[in-house]
């Protein structure tokens, strides 16, 4: 028998592929140097560098699936989990950041675009000087997207938008706006429109006063009878399979993201625990800490197996979207006991941001809910096993 690896229980890294783990170790080593060191300070300060984009385009990791002629790196969706990964190990507001670019900005253009549309956005937002947004949340329409109010009318030379999206990533920083509406030129079926930053009517608030995911910035698109051509309409999907095929990429990628938190709150619990001495003796050397890091160790090294396995799916084109609804669901779930369980662990220096694991604590509370929350994936795996629909 093989030793055991407390940290790679499942020998992840020997099941990668060379340029995969490339991939992760160039994501890990830009998250580690770039993005570390200033996210106590952007977090406390709810201060975001839009350069962080540049950066990370420079560094190949936005659009990792997108075509290289395109500007992307041309990977796999396991390489795109693992700097998703990477960069949430970090912060989940830098995840965010990178995943809606990719999945949920670029995607979209890509498989839904005209090649116009492709060769206009695409090479912008690989690296980084274009910023994108996805538009989708309303604020009478969180969960049941197809409640949503935001309407295309048909004009002369294109349509008119008026409608308001509510918890929008990135949109006050936004250069392009992926926004969804139901348009009546298309029997009021919902559909995706590329909107830009200083379109007439077109504006993008801030939402103020988040005590989570602060390192990101959050804002509304207020749509006020914005006017655009027939060339905004993303022309090849219609109906809320459109935002939907976006979003199976992101959860996914979450899925892989939030394990990243959940490992550095693994990890920093364990440190502590072996140089805090009370009672004469290291917190690690009693049972309950010893067991709390047991369940820790196992539901990491579990999701992480799971998310490897929807990747490979995903790279052979046969993953499902409820296989993503139940990683999204656990590894968002585990992820954040875990790190209530690592700030429980450190004691009154768990609330310290110094030891970072409040941070990741709060942050994960949104990631739980956004991508759709932890109950409507257990509503969607419900339905697919059952036949029942229990939304309403
Ligand atoms: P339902 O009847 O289930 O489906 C309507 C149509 O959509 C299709 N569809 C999918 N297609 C591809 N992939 C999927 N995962 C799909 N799910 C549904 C479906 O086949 C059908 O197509 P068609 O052609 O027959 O019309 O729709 P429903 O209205 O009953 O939906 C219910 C529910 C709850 C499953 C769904 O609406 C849902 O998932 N709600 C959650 C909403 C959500 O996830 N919002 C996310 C907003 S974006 C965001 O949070 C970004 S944060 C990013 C960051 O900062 O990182
Ligand atoms: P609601 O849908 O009102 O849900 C409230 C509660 O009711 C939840 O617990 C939910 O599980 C429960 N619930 C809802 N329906 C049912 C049901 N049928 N049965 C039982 N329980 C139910 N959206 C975007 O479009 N783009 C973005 O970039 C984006 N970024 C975000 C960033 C942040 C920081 C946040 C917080 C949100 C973001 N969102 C974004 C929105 C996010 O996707 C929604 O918040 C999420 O889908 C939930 O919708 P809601 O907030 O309206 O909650």
């Amino acid at each position: 028998l093989s030793s055991f690896d407390w940290e790679d229980p499942f020998y992840l890294t020997k099941q990668l592929e060379e340029d995969e783990r490339m991939i992760a170790e160039s994501g890990r080593t830009f998250a580690q140097e770039v993005l570390q060191p200033r996210v106590m300070e952007a977090f406390e300060n709810e201060t975001v560098d839009p350069g962080i984009f540049r950066e990370m385009g420079e560094m190949g990791l936005l659009g990792t699936t997108i075509p290289e002629e395109y500007g992307g790196l041309g990977a796999g969706y396991v390489s795109y989990g693992l700097v998703a990964r990477e960069i949430e190990r970090v912060d989940s507001g830098y995840r965010s950041m990178m995943s809606v670019q990719s999945s949920l900005v670029m995607y979209p253009i890509y498989a839904y675009g005209t090649e116009e549309q492709r060769q206009k956005y695409l090479p912008g937002l690989a690296s980084g000087e274009l910023i994108g947004c996805f538009g989708l949340t309303e604020p009478d329409a969180g969960s049941d997207p197809a409640g949503m109010k935001t309407r295309a009318v048909k004009t002369e030379g294109g349509y008119r938008l008026t409608g308001t999206k509510m918890w929008i990533s990135n949109s006050p920083i936004a250069d392009v706006f992926v926004v969804w509406a139901k348009s009546e030129a298309h029997d009021g079926k919902i559909r995706g429109f590329v909107l830009e930053k200083g379109m007439k009517g077109l504006s993008a608030p801030k939402i103020e006063k988040k005590l989570s995911l602060r390192a990101s910035v959050t804002g509304e698109i207020v749509m006020e009878g914005v006017e655009v051509g027939e060339d905004a309409l993303l022309p090849n999907v219609e109906g809320l399979k459109g935002p939907f095929g976006c979003l199976n990429r992101a959860r996914y990628g979450i899925a892989w993201g939030v394990m990243g938190s959940a490992e550095f709150c693994w990890h920093a619990a364990r440190q502590y625990g072996l140089d805090r001495q009370q009672f004469g003796r290291p917190l690690a050397n009693t049972q309950l800490f010893q067991k709390k890091l047991a369940d820790m160790q196992t539901e990491i090294t579990l999701g992480l197996q799971a998310a490897l396995r929807v990747g490979r799916l995903m790279d052979e084109a046969s993953a499902a979207p409820e296989m993503i609804s139940l990683i999204k669901r656990n590894n968002c779930g585990k992820a954040l006991d875990i790190a209530r369980q690592a700030r429980d662990m450190h004691g009154g220096n768990g609330i310290s941001g110094e030891f970072h694991v409040i941070r990741h604590a709060v942050n994960l509370e949104t990631v739980n809910t956004y991508e759709g929350t932890h109950d409507v994936h257990a509503l969607i795996l419900g339905r697919a096993q059952t036949g029942l629909q229990a939304f309403f």
